[in-house]
């Protein structure tokens, strides 16, 4: 009977549940910090933001290569999104390292990437320089991590400063290639080649959780 029970007990706990989730008061502030959790709000809050702004990593990249195709670049569309998946497998370690520590991830609104690029130097130019402002925010988290003496999350975002030297890395690799190219049509058409071979390396499952998303990988 409806209101009576075990089962209206644990029906109610569910909703009480749901709604600290969803409603849009608990979305941020104080909410994002639980009683149990190692994270500080500081913590908690600048975890959030990078989540965001890998988010808007994967969607600026998506975005590249929606407009690589246009061009009639299918490599560079290749090299782009893989590129978007490896922003959301950024997005998706920072989100479940945040909940694993007790913490409450926020999601909030994506910014709108740019839809049109002038040429292929232009849209790795602007990747190189978004790269360099994700390295900028992970080592302010970084910062903080330290300030806080939070060991555990310092160590997490090791991994984020390792991976950046990666990302500029190869952002620079292309865009020197692009200048030997000098616009031939001919040595754009070879790198567009070498570009559709890459392939995706990373996780694309998270439905139950990164590491088991991993080892289903390896
Ligand atoms: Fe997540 O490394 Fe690029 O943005």
């Amino acid at each position: 009977m409806a209101g009576h029970g075990p089962g209206f007990t644990v029906y109610r706990q569910n909703t009480i549940l749901v709604h600290n989730f969803l409603l849009p008061g608990n979305a941020g502030g104080e909410a994002q910090k639980r009683n149990d959790t190692m994270l500080s709000e500081k913590m908690i809050e600048a975890l959030n933001g990078q989540v965001n702004k890998e988010m808007y990593s994967a969607y600026l990249y998506m975005a590249m290569s929606t407009h690589s195709n246009e061009m009639g670049l299918k490599g560079f569309a290749n090299w782009f999104m893989v590129q978007y998946h490896e922003e959301m497998f950024h997005a998706m370690k920072l989100y479940e390292y945040i909940a694993r520590q007790g913490g409450l991830p926020v999601l909030k609104a994506i910014e709108e990437p740019p839809a049109t690029f002038d040429s292929a130097m232009d849209m790795l130019e602007k990747t190189l320089a978004h790269e360099q402002f994700i390295t900028a925010s992970i080592n302010d988290l970084m910062e903080i991590a330290i300030a806080e003496k939070d060991h555990a999350t310092r160590i997490f975002l090791q991994w984020y400063v390792t991976e950046q030297v990666e990302e500029e890395e190869n952002d620079n690799d292309i865009i020197a290639q692009l200048k030997l190219i000098d616009n031939h049509p001919q040595g754009l058409m070879m790198l567009d080649r070498d570009l559709a071979a890459r392939a995706t390396t990373v996780p694309t499952d998270f439905s139950k959780g990164i590491e088991a998303a991993a080892k289903a990988l390896a």
